[in-house]
């Protein structure tokens, strides 16, 4: 990996350095999905069985999966898996339950109560990507927050295997989570099923989870207008950046930018230490052992968008990574709560020398749906209030009225919207006349 020191460099190479691999959205990508979702809009079903033959490389054996196929398939998996699976929705459950919203009513004036109200959002879309590998922890991620909301309905979507079926983990997860529509479909055309609905499919109010660029593409045409279907976070290649000092280890933390670099050939991962020497052990450390990795060179590639950048001290690492705003940011330095505090931009934090970036993945408890790309400035991953909705509610009392009217009816009144004012003051008209002593 290239090591840079952040001083010699300066501000201006260093953004560069920082930079994502560009997003593609291209006209012919725009074009192709367009083309796939009016596919499905028009033929429903037929579509996506066609689209399945096309682009998953098989129609499915069936496009729902057969109720009895769930528990088939938990009964059929390995028990030690089966029981890693359970552990990870307990913790996942545990922590996502923790953060439902509580409704709230507070009068605001004598006789003027506000209400929020917390509702599910019912049915939503999962979509569970198998691209070059299904991701079962991915539907523990998304199916365990939608089910403690309290959506009723939940489609999970998720491409075929060489079998035409769903992945079997992914199967024995819907089944204990009691989700009993799995669509068996990937890309475009299993986004735009849930999004506009077919004779098979329900349509949903929005579709959660990461996917290829098709997927990406395709939710994004189809949250583009309300008839279609809303998006979760704008999903991008996973990313990490680890701060670290000289009480790491460096095969540690070589382990965890590979972690990340064996996702995709576009994934990114950054070191960022104050000590030059730790910076040369990490190297070394990545040499031995990214040739170990079943994905080595996806790795590799990856690797080769990163750097290790040596910075003066730590202080400057947190100024750094803020700038990044990393989907994931590791650590491991003597005092990691210190520049926890002062982190302003990541998606998820891992802290010590041993929390792994992978443990967050799969079974620390949070989720592993994250901002990308720089969004970690402005949003968090995915919790329990995304397949939520709030809704407010007001009631007021005659007294209510007669307290917040006039303010409001004058406000109108600058605003020059008659009807606005005269809502108010025809109803205070009236109180008056009803109690002309008040
Ligand atoms: N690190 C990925 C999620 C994942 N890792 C799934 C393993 N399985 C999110 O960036
Ligand atoms: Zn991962």
């Amino acid at each position: 990996m290239q090591i840079v020191n952040a001083r010699e460099l300066g501000r201006e190479a260093l953004a560069k350095l920082l930079a994502r691999p560009a997003m593609e959205s291209n006209a012919e990508l725009r074009q192709t999905v367009a083309d796939i979702i009016a596919e499905v809009r028009s033929r429903g079903d037929a579509a996506l069985l066609d689209f399945g033959k096309k682009f998953d490389r098989r129609a499915p054996a069936s496009l729902l999966a057969k109720p009895g196929e769930l528990a088939a398939a938990a009964e059929s998996l390995d028990p030690e898996l089966l029981a890693a699976i359970d552990t990870a929705i307990d913790t996942v459950g545990r922590f996502h339950a923790a953060g439902k919203p509580e409704n709230l009513s507070v009068e605001t004036a004598p006789g003027v109560t506000c209400q929020a109200r917390w509702q599910a959002l019912d049915p939503v879309g999962l979509y569970v990507p198998a691209g070059s590998a299904p991701l079962p922890s991915t539907a523990i991620m998304l199916a365990v927050p939608a089910r403690l909301a309290g959506c009723r309905q939940i489609v999970l979507a998720t491409p075929p295997n060489a079998e035409g079926r769903a992945d079997a983990a992914v199967l024995a997860i819907a089944h204990r989570l009691d989700i009993d529509t799995v669509l068996v479909s990937g890309g475009a055309q299993a986004v735009a099923a849930m999004a506009y609905g077919t004779e098979s499919v329900p349509r949903v109010a929005k579709i959660f989870g990461p996917g290829n660029r098709f997927v990406t593409e395709a939710k994004r045409q189809v949250a583009e207008s309300a008839a279609g279907a809303a998006q979760d976070l704008p999903a991008g290649p996973s990313e990490v950046l680890v701060i670290a000092d000289d009480s790491a280890n460096p095969d540690f933390v070589a382990m965890d930018l590979l972690s990340q670099s064996e996702h995709g050939a576009d994934s990114q991962a950054f070191l960022v230490t104050d000590s030059a020497d730790f910076a040369e052990a990490v190297d070394r450390s990545l040499e031995r052992l990214t040739p170990t990795l079943a994905r080595a060179e996806t790795a590799r590639i990856a690797l080769g968008h990163g750097a290790v950048i040596v910075a003066d001290d730590l202080d400057e690492a947190v100024a750094i990574s803020n700038e990044y705003a990393p989907e994931h940011l590791i650590i491991s330095t003597r005092d990691p709560h210190t520049l926890c505090d002062a982190t302003t931009s990541a998606g998820s934090v891992f802290l010590g020398h041993y929390t792994p970036e992978s443990l967050g993945d799969y079974i620390s408890g949070t989720n592993h749906v994250l901002p990308t790309a720089g969004w970690a400035r402005s949003i968090g991953g995915l919790s329990i209030t995304d397949f939520m909705r709030r809704m407010t509610v007001q009631e007021a009392s005659p007294d209510g009225l007669r307290k917040l009217g006039p303010p409001g009816a004058r406000l109108a009144a600058h605003e020059g919207l008659d009807a606005h004012r005269l809502a108010i003051t025809m109803r205070l008209d009236r109180l008056n006349q009803a109690q002309p002593e008040n």
